[in-house]
This record gives C-alpha cells, sequence and structure tokens, in this order.
C-alpha cells in the first residue's frame, strides 16, 4: 500500500522537474515501460489473493490513470515550450532584403569598351585582340613608319631592357593597339572588319596623359572600300555613342604614318554656359583619328594595294569616357579609389547592349 503512495509521490516529483521533452520520456519509460515500476506493480497482482489483488489492482490502475495524465500534461507543457523557444531562435527579420545588394561596381573603362563593342558589333566588326609586349616590327615598322623617324620617339615608347638582335626584334610595349591589325591582315584574307580594344602605354604622365592607357582601334578592307564607307561608320558611332541624333561632324586634314589620307573627326558642341554639351552648337569637340589604309601598310602584310583599299581609325576609350559621363579628371580612373568606383562605377546586372539602349 505504501508502496504505490510512495511511488505515486516520486514520480509526481519527477515528472514535475523534467524540464524537456527527453527526460519526461524517460520518466515514462520508467513507471510504463516494459521493465518499469507500475508495469512491475502489476505483475505482483498475479500471486495475491482474490481480495488482495482487487484492493491492489484498483489502487495500481489508479496510479497508472494518474501517472498517465501528468505525463500527458506535462508533455503538452513542454512541448508548447519547446516550440515558443524554436520559434524564438529561428526568428528571422522579414524586413531584410531577400538577396544582399550587390557590393562590386563595374569600371567605367569597362562599361565604355562594352558599349563601343555592342555599337560596332551591331556594324559586323568583331573584336581581335594582341599581346601587350610586341615587337618593332609590328608596332612601327610594318605600320610604315620611317626608321629613325621622329615619329618612333614621339611615341614615348616602354622598351624592354633585353637584348634581343635585330631593330624589328626589339621588345617593346605596344604604343597602340595598331600591331594587332597587322597581325590580322597577314594571317587573315579579306574581307576584314575588326576592331581593337586595349590597353597601350607611352612614357608620359600629366594632367592628360597616363603611362598606360586604352585605345580602340578599328580596321576594314575589301575590294571596294572607300572613304565614303569611314564617314559613314563613324558618324554612326558616335551618334549610336553619345545618344545624339542631330550631330555635326567634320573631318580635318590630318597625318599618320599608316593612313593615306589621314584625317580627325570632331563633333559638334555647346560650351556655353560652362558645362559641356555634346550635339549642336558653336563648338567643335575632336574625337578620333582615322583614314584609308596606307598602300605601304597592305603590302608590308601581304595584301595587294591594286587590289584591296581600307580604311581604320582609332580613338582613347578614357577621353569618351569622360565625355559621355562627366568624368573631369583622367588620373582618377587608375586610383583605385573605391569611393570613386562606388560613383562613377556602373551597376554589374545592366550590361550594355543596343536593345536596351546601352
Ligand atoms: C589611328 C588613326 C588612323 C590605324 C591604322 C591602322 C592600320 F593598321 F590599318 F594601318 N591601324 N590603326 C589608325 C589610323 C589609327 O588612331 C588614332
Amino acid at each position: 500500500m505504501s508502496q504505490v503512495i510512495q511511488l505515486k509521490s516520486e514520480l509526481e516529483q519527477r515528472i514535475n522537474a523534467a524540464n524537456d521533452l527527453d527526460s519526461l520520456e524517460k520518466i515514462r519509460v520508467d513507471a510504463l515501460g516494459k521493465k518499469g515500476a507500475i508495469t512491475a506493480l502489476m505483475q505482483n497482482l498475479g500471486a495475491m489473493q482474490p481480495e488482495e489483488r482487487k484492493a491492489f489492482g484498483a489502487q495500481v490502475n489508479e496510479l497508472k490513470d494518474n501517472v498517465t495524465r501528468l505525463l500527458e500534461d506535462r508533455f503538452k507543457t513542454l512541448k508548447a515550450g519547446a516550440i515558443t523557444a524554436r520559434l524564438k531562435a529561428e526568428q528571422q527579420d522579414m524586413t531584410l532584403p531577400v538577396t544582399p545588394q550587390a557590393k562590386g561596381k563595374i569600371h567605367p573603362i569597362s562599361q565604355t569598351v562594352d558599349e563601343m563593342i555592342a555599337i560596332f558589333a551591331d556594324m559586323g566588326f568583331t573584336v581581335a585582340e594582341g599581346p601587350d609586349i610586341e615587337d618593332d616590327f609590328h608596332n612601327f615598322t610594318a605600320l610604315n613608319f620611317p626608321e629613325a623617324h621622329p615619329a618612333r620617339a614621339m611615341h614615348d615608347t616602354f622598351y624592354l631592357p633585353d637584348a634581343t638582335e635585330g631593330k624589328d626584334k626589339k621588345r617593346l610595349l605596344r604604343t597602340h593597339t595598331s600591331p594587332v591589325q597587322i597581325r590580322t591582315m597577314m594571317s587573315q584574307k579579306p574581307p576584314i572588319r575588326i576592331i581593337i580594344p586595349g590597353r597601350t602605354y607611352r612614357s608620359d604622365y600629366d594632367m592628360t596623359h597616363t603611362p598606360m592607357f586604352h585605345q580602340l582601334e578599328g580596321l576594314v578592307i575589301d575590294k571596294s572600300t572607300h572613304m565614303g564607307h569611314l564617314k559613314g561608320c563613324l558618324i554612326d558611332f558616335c551618334k549610336t555613342f553619345f545618344g545624339v541624333n542631330e550631330l555635326p561632324t567634320r573631318f580635318r586634314p590630318s597625318f599618320f604614318p599608316f593612313t593615306e589620307p589621314s584625317a580627325e573627326m570632331d563633333i559638334g558642341c555647346d560650351r556655353s554656359g560652362g558645362g559641356l554639351k555634346i550635339g549642336a552648337g558653336k563648338d567643335w569637340l575632336e574625337i578620333l583619328g582615322c583614314g584609308m589604309v596606307h598602300p605601304n601598310v597592305l603590302k608590308n602584310c601581304g595584301i595587294d594595294p591594286d587590289v584591296y583599299q581600307g580604311f581604320a581609325f582609332g580613338m582613347g576609350i578614357e577621353r569618351v569616357a569622360m565625355l559621355k559621363y562627366g568624368i573631369p579628371d583622367l588620373r582618377t580612373f587608375f586610383e583605385g579609389d573605391t569611393r570613386w568606383l562606388d560613383h562613377y562605377g556602373f551597376d554589374a546586372l545592366e550590361r550594355p547592349n543596343l536593345a536596351t539602349g546601352l
């Protein structure tokens, strides 16, 4: 009798003290499992006299019912507590953005190159590339620069400090992207229609020059390519690139060793009111150099100038980027200042293409 009462109070205490579902389950097994204390009491019934068995059996049954109810109540309480604790632990701030904001920005040079490629690709040009380390032949000789002509010195060439034999083999950092045109003409048959964006190097450093800068040059060679094609192509490019449909243009005579005739192209602009607005106005802005490829250059590349002719052009990428995006200082392009990039850079998810207006 006292055995039942003692077991009851003992189980009550343990159930109330149980702090989690695992310890509660252990108490249930200790009491009601196959080898549990209450189960053991039930097994004693078989050996008892009928009268005793009746009274004891009733007590054990009552104990079993009580303990079962206590376990169930405690289970519900602990279960509810566990859910509350889990909800609290797994709380989410629903006001946070679904995807974190992109941290990086596209450099204005990369953006500008991509825009220029999109425009020329639409006209049927493909992109060609070549090495930054060139030799004298591809950078100068093949391009009709005379030996010991001041034009070579004018380029402020960085020569490599090696002892390569032979003038034409002397290694240097390319001073323009034109050696890529030479490599293309020497390895491909016309018709040719390529643009060449890339890094170029000249030993010069002031407000408007950095020793490394970017150029984009273009070359078209075919049997009947003429100056009208040159003008149409470059006028179209400038209108699309600057997004100005009514754009005055003019071509002034100029000189380059690799083109004959040579010209410089200006676009109209308006400097009244302090700023600079590209489009109709009183003023002109020099934008690029161009010309018909010199017969000597074609010959140097194994192309017969009596059968083929072509035009070429070149422009500075920093310069057109500064004009289009109102960047006032050239040198900031290469300072690696993340605040500058944050301000002048472009979103990685908005890539240039003709369909979205660049
Ligand atoms: C310019 C201006 C004019 C040019 C010429 C050639 C080649 F290889 F075909 F002879 N490539 N680039 C050229 C012509 C470049 O840049 C201001």
